[in-house]
């Protein structure tokens, strides 16, 4: 077929599925999933927007494609079936995390791990790093004093966090917070000792980065800082200000 057959063919079909037949390889490398993994469920395993290689050296390929293709698949599955089990197919995530503390575990711990995980990649980018910038950097510097000291004050939260959870930056009624949270619990669900709007995520669970990092949280956490979007950031808090 001609050039412009193909790409009449290809606006037709829509691009993404022509080169889903085409290329599948390709699509698996960029962090893109199947039709068979997402189904028909309520709750869909996320792209990441990025290759598995792309946070490179700051997180590594195999860390990411087996946190994203079985940690992150694996609590969608489990939060998927957990919700069908007990009939909650009508209640938002929201309304199942503000009243999280009467769900069964696997309603509290899947949720968790499938809202936590999407929050975490949402917030990474291969074009990440550097330092936030407008609202979000003057509503930092007013709750932390600096953006320096907001830094250290997350970097404390993740580090100090004890066993397995996550580091947090939060929008509440009175400002911003950082806080952390263990297992795969949030500051959506009423549990949570600060709650309010996460802004941004940080996984400190060993899976997130035993395999480049071993026992040094310290220089994963350190790593971090170099492949935040803070784009992404400065969008969830706008929106969050309105
Ligand atoms: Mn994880």
């Amino acid at each position: 077929m001609d050039k412009r057959t193909f790409l009449k063919n290809s606006a037709i079909l829509g691009l993404g599925g022509a080169l889903a037949g085409t290329f599948p390889g390709t699509l698996k490398a960029s962090g893109m999933i199947s039709k068979e993994q997402s189904g028909g469920e309520l709750y869909k395993l996320p792209e990441l927007g990025f290759a598995y290689d792309a946070l490179e050296p700051h997180i590594d390929a195999m860390t990411m494609e087996i946190h994203h293709s079985k940690h992150h698949a694996g609590y969608t599955r489990k939060f998927n079936a957990a919700v069908k089990g007990a009939g909650l197919e009508e209640k938002s995530i929201k309304e199942l995390f503000q009243n999280v503390s009467n769900q069964s575990p696997g309603i509290r711990n899947n949720g968790g791990g499938f809202y936590n995980h999407k929050l975490f990649w949402k917030g990474l980018s291969p074009r990440g790093g550097g330092e936030p910038a407008g609202e979000l950097l003057k509503a930092l510097e007013k709750n932390f004093g600096s953006y320096e000291s907001f830094r250290e004050t997350f970097s404390a939260a993740a580090a100090t966090r004890f066993g397995s959870g996550w580091a947090w930056l939060v929008k509440t009624d009175g400002g911003l917070a950082v806080t952390s949270t263990p297992h795969q619990d949030n500051p959506l669900m009423d549990v949570s000792e600060i709650q309010g709007y996460p802004l941004l995520a940080l996984d400190v669970w060993e899976h997130a980065y035993y395999l480049k990092y071993q026992n040094r949280r310290g220089d994963y956490i350190s790593a971090f800082w170099n492949v935040v979007n803070w784009e992404s950031v400065a969008e969830r808090f706008n929106k969050s200000t309105k």
